[in-house]
């Protein structure tokens, strides 16, 4: 069978997999193990050190790999240690140039621990190539994207960035943690490395974190391999299980979570209380068209903004919710909301964040799996 012919809905169980060689066991056992036995000096079984490689997370990076129509799948300990590992690809003087809405952890790895190892970091909307264009220098080393943006919800068109990045020798990174590969799939359109928040959909349960780079280069994966095995920040064995066990079930909670989501972004936009709805499937999103051109489908996440509202009516909202869970993080089968200003964004100054539109009154939605019908009441009184 030669997989890589396999329809996604296929590689999500199948991709990367075979049963186990010992007793045939369907899933991965998990190999809870740090080291393994040498019959001499080197003489192992492809298997030495269990931060070097592990049989468990080997299925899963393979999965990974499948799954983002790629070669090589690394699995860290969370998203950001796998953000944290690109940038080691660069040295002093290099420069990068960022979405300017991203998430608020992401930011903070860049500015303030990067930073002072002086690379340099260019925040910039990216709906436009030119703009991007315009902050390329001789230093530039990495692009890198997160699309839709977290939490407003804006597309950057991935092919356009990848031609401008191509032209200039630059790497092309995206975060493509909100729209998962069964939306989206960046090494499709050019990008050079994927990376994911597995915490999120991948994993689907809200009981892991973890992280994952994708590539199709060769000499790039030995890099960021080297990087993954001298700094240490893998995932474990039970972990690496877990996600493995989310990404078979990913291809039918997506769905859910599109079908979902739409219904709650209608509500929502046809709520006389409520200002500003931001979701790339209205024909308004001023990114709607690349939307509809790179994804499948719209996805699960949702802001927005209540009418007159300020930092306080925002937080009684979230505060009243009783199906939405008040929570960070997001792509779990339950639904969660947030409050970005004072949560996951809260790390990045507020001019800053207010530029990108996080304002005070912003609310995000992770809509899950449940009956949309229980979360739209669920809103319904929490607004009132
Ligand atoms: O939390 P961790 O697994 O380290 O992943 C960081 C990360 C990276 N990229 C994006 C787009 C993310 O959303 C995240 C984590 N985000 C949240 C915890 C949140 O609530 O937005």
């Amino acid at each position: 069978m030669d997989e890589k012919k396999l329809k996604f809905n296929s590689k999500t169980i199948h991709g990367g997999q075979q049963p186990d060689q010992a007793y045939g066991a369907v899933m991965p056992p998990i190999y809870q193990t740090s080291t393994y036995a040498q019959s001499t000096p080197g003489g192992h079984k492809g298997y030495e050190y269990s931060r070097s490689a592990n049989p468990t997370r080997t299925a899963l990076e393979q999965s990974l790999a499948s799954i983002e129509s790629g070669t090589y799948g690394l699995a860290f300990a969370s998203g950001l240690a796998a953000i944290d590992a690109v940038v080691k690809l660069l040295k002093p003087g290099d420069e990068v140039i960022s979405t300017n809405d991203l998430y608020g952890g992401s930011y903070r790895l860049f500015k303030k621990v990067f930073e002072k190892f002086g690379i340099a970091f260019h925040f910039i909307g990216m709906q436009n190539a030119e703009e991007i264009a315009e902050q390329i220098n001789q230093n530039t080393r990495l692009i890198w994207v997160e699309t839709p943006t977290n939490p407003m919800m804006n597309i950057i068109d991935i092919k356009a960035v990848s031609e401008l990045a191509k032209k200039h020798g630059i790497l092309l990174a995206v975060d493509n943690t909100f729209a998962t590969p069964y939306l989206q799939r960046p090494l499709e359109m050019g990008a050079d490395i994927v990376m994911h928040s597995a915490t999120k959909y991948l994993g689907g349960h809200s009981d892991v974190v973890v992280g994952a780079l994708v590539v199709n280069d060769k000499a790039l994966a030995e890099q960021l391999y080297f990087i993954q095995n001298a700094t240490g920040a893998v995932c474990g064995p039970m972990d690496s299980f877990l996600v493995l066990r989310g990404i078979k079930t990913l291809h039918v909670r997506m769905q859910r979570h599109c079908e979902n989501g739409r219904a709650v972004a209608q509500y929502l936009a046809n709520h006389p209380k409520i200002e500003k709805v931001y979701w790339p499937g209205f024909a308004e999103h001023p990114n709607h068209q690349i939307a509809k051109d790179q994804m499948a489908d719209f996805g699960g996440m949702i802001s927005f903004v209540p009418k007159g509202s300020d930092f306080k009516a925002a937080i009684k909202i979230v505060e009243r919710l009783q199906l939405f869970t008040l929570a960070e993080s997001l792509g779990g089968v339950e639904s969660l909301a947030g409050h970005p200003a004072s949560m996951t964004h809260a790390s990045i100054p507020k001019e800053e964040r207010e530029k990108s539109g996080v304002v005070d009154s912003l609310i995000r939605l992770s809509v899950g799996i449940e009956d949309a019908d229980d979360l739209i009441a669920d809103l319904d009184q929490a607004i009132g």
